[in-house]
């Protein structure tokens, strides 16, 4: 693929994409951001679940400000030219593609960097990981699909007050406020992410994307809408590993829940 900011790799049925630009602390510049897509596709097509990391000292510091700095200084046509965000479509990507995405954040994972995170299905810090939405800071708003996705994880309030002072949130306040699901000691979060990584992947792929596609949708349905869907989804063809599934159970040959 001829990258030069993510590094792909495969463990078994995990992929491991590293954000590989640590001298500039992972800050997500639009080649950045191109690789990470061609990155995802890929593990859609070869893995069960993947994993996203930071290489260096930080997950990621978030959106590239020399990058828009020198846009804003020197706008193009193509500056002005309406389409879809590469942000935004890569993101959608990772949350509502055909694999479940494990993020393991470490140190600074800001603007940008959390809203990246925020398209992952389960976050895993470690106990270094700080959050930061310093946008109002920077005379910018998020555009990395924040306002819809952070917004639904921490809701309205805590979302505001983070981005209209711009206040560091500790990997422990981050589980508190539902950002993370998991706080690890320094130094094993990526061991832990592939450890969640390699477990998920064990699931049907069907069960998988019930989880990544059909639960966010209907978190986002009222509640008629919502039961509605899922009596829907209730009644597609399940695969053969279903019932394979539950004979093992029956057959009292199913590993234990753990
Ligand atoms: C960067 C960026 C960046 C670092 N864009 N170059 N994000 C922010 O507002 C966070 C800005 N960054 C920081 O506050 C700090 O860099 C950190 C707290 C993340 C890390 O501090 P530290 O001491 O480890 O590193 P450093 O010395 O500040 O940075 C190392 C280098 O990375 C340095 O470049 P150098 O050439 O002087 O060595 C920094 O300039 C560079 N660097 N962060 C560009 N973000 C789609 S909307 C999303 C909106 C947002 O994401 S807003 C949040 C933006």
């Amino acid at each position: 693929m001829g990258e030069q900011f993510i590094e792909y790799k495969v463990d078994g049925n995990v992929a491991l994409i590293g954000l590989n630009r640590p001298n500039k602390r992972n800050a997500l510049n639009e080649a950045l951001v191109g690789e990470l897509a061609s990155a995802v596709e890929r593990a859609g097509k070869e893995v069960a679940a993947a994993v996203i990391y930071g290489v260096g000292p930080a997950f990621s510091a978030g959106l590239d400000l020399a990058e828009l700095a020198a846009r804003l200084q020197a706008p193009t046509e193509q500056s002005f030219r309406p389409g879809r965000s590469i942000w935004h479509s890569t993101f959608d990507l990772i949350a509502r593609g055909p694999i479940p995405f494990i993020a393991a954040l470490h140190g600074a994972t800001i603007g940008g960097g959390l809203e990246l995170a925020a398209a992952a299905h389960i976050r895993v810090a470690d106990e270094t990981t700080y959050f930061a939405l310093p946008e109002g800071r920077r005379g910018i708003f998020v555009g990395g699909g924040g306002s819809v996705r952070i917004q639904r994880i921490i809701g309205y309030s805590t979302m505001a007050d983070m981005m209209l002072t711009g206040r560091v949130v500790s990997a422990e306040e981050g589980r508190a406020i539902r950002l993370v699901q998991y706080v690890v000691e320094g130094g094993t979060v990526l061991s832990k992410a592939i450890e969640i990584a390699k477990r998920v992947g064990e699931n049907t792929p069907q069960t998988n994307w019930q989880i990544t596609n059909v639960l966010p949708r209907i978190n986002d349905m009222s509640h008629d809408d919502g039961l509605f869907a899922e009596y829907l989804n209730s009644r597609m063809p399940r695969p053969p590993a279903s019932l394979e599934r539950l004979q093992e159970f029956l057959e009292k040959q199913a590993t234990p829940l753990r």
